[in-house]
């Protein structure tokens, strides 16, 4: 994101078919409308998008986007594209974690190759609740942050990671998101009790993807990964098991090529045993790969 030409920029955001164009160097800012063209191709500019430019000579709209440059994925639900990194935000409690949304998080990310990064929060509240998330994950191999309003390394760390990344916030309300994308923006932790408003906390009255710039990365709290559905996304049973790095693994052992690993004879994932998959994340995924088998036999 730092090396763009000086005709490319990022949508970082788009309301009512105008959209904001960002470049870090050279710096850029401006607001264009897609031009006409591939306006009617069907093929709608998202937040993410890198896209080449050109003046419009139009000084209420001074620029007009030629063209969406190929996306390394795009997302329907949250609409947006190329997204890097999800961070995965888990509380440790208030609210307790929802260990089928992480599940379907990290298995989401996983297949679209977006990076699922683990942050979870309120350590100062409950650090012992954390060892409990950190067993469901530690087979997987998801990095894992641990923050709390009494603590900062690893928030040092994350921002470090994300550096030069397009990167979201996803999880259950409540659990940190707004916070910590404002403390991403702030260097003193200790004005959590002042934090300001410069990247939208808060209650969410917005409905649209923005992308704040911040340290050459791009950040977007995304409430609307809450109610992610693995069938709305046309996952299937098959690419499930693909999106559990610790199955992927032991996968490639079991007796038959087609093995969905919750019954069949020779399984190397069934016979791994908990020091090689969590027995509860185990049990998840079998439940989740049911009902998703049975969603798409529904629909024949
Ligand atoms: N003690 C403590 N409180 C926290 C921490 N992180 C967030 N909070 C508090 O938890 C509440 C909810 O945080 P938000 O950042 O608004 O949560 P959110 O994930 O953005 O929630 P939605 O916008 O509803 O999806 C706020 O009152 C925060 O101050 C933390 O690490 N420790
Ligand atoms: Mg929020
Ligand atoms: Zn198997």
């Amino acid at each position: 994101m730092d090396h763009l030409q000086s005709n490319q920029a990022v949508i970082i955001k788009g309301v009512a078919g105008q959209y904001t164009l960002h470049r870090y160097n050279p710096p850029f800012e401006g607001i264009a409308v897609p031009r006409g063209i591939f306006r009617k191709t069907n093929h709608t500019p998202l937040p993410g998008d890198l896209v080449e430019y050109a003046v419009s000579g139009d000084p209420d709209i001074p620029y007009v986007i030629e063209k969406i440059l190929p996306r390394k994925n795009e997302l329907k639900r949250p609409p947006m594209a190329n997204l890097d990194i999800l961070l995965i935000t888990i509380s440790t409690v208030l609210p307790p974690p929802d260990f089928y949304l992480i599940d379907r998080l990290t298995a989401y990310a996983e297949i679209l190759m977006i990076k699922a990064f683990l942050v979870l929060t309120k350590l100062d509240l409950s650090a012992s609740d954390a060892i409990e998330i950190v067993n469901n994950y530690q087979h997987a191999g998801f990095p894992i942050y641990q923050l709390g309003l009494d603590r900062s390394s690893d928030l040092e760390k994350l921002k470090s990671d994300i550096k030069g990344q397009i990167v979201a916030f996803a999880g259950q309300s409540g659990v940190g998101k707004s916070t910590y994308l404002n403390l991403l923006f702030d260097d003193d932790l200790m004005k959590i009790g002042e934090l300001s408003n410069k990247a939208g906390r808060g209650k969410q009255t917005t409905r649209h993807i923005q992308l704040f710039p911040n340290e050459a990365s791009y950040v977007a709290d995304t409430p609307g990964f809450q109610n992610i559905s693995l069938a709305d996304a046309k996952i299937t049973g098959t690419q499930l098991a693909q999106g559990y790095p610790e199955i992927k693994k032991l996968a490639t052992e079991c007796m038959f090529n087609d093995c969905t690993h919750i019954s069949e004879p020779g399984c190397a994932v069934l016979d791994a045993g908990p020091e090689l998959i969590h027995p509860k994340r185990l049990k998840r995924y079998q439940f989740l790969r049911q009902e998703l088998d049975n969603y798409y036999a529904n629909m024949y």
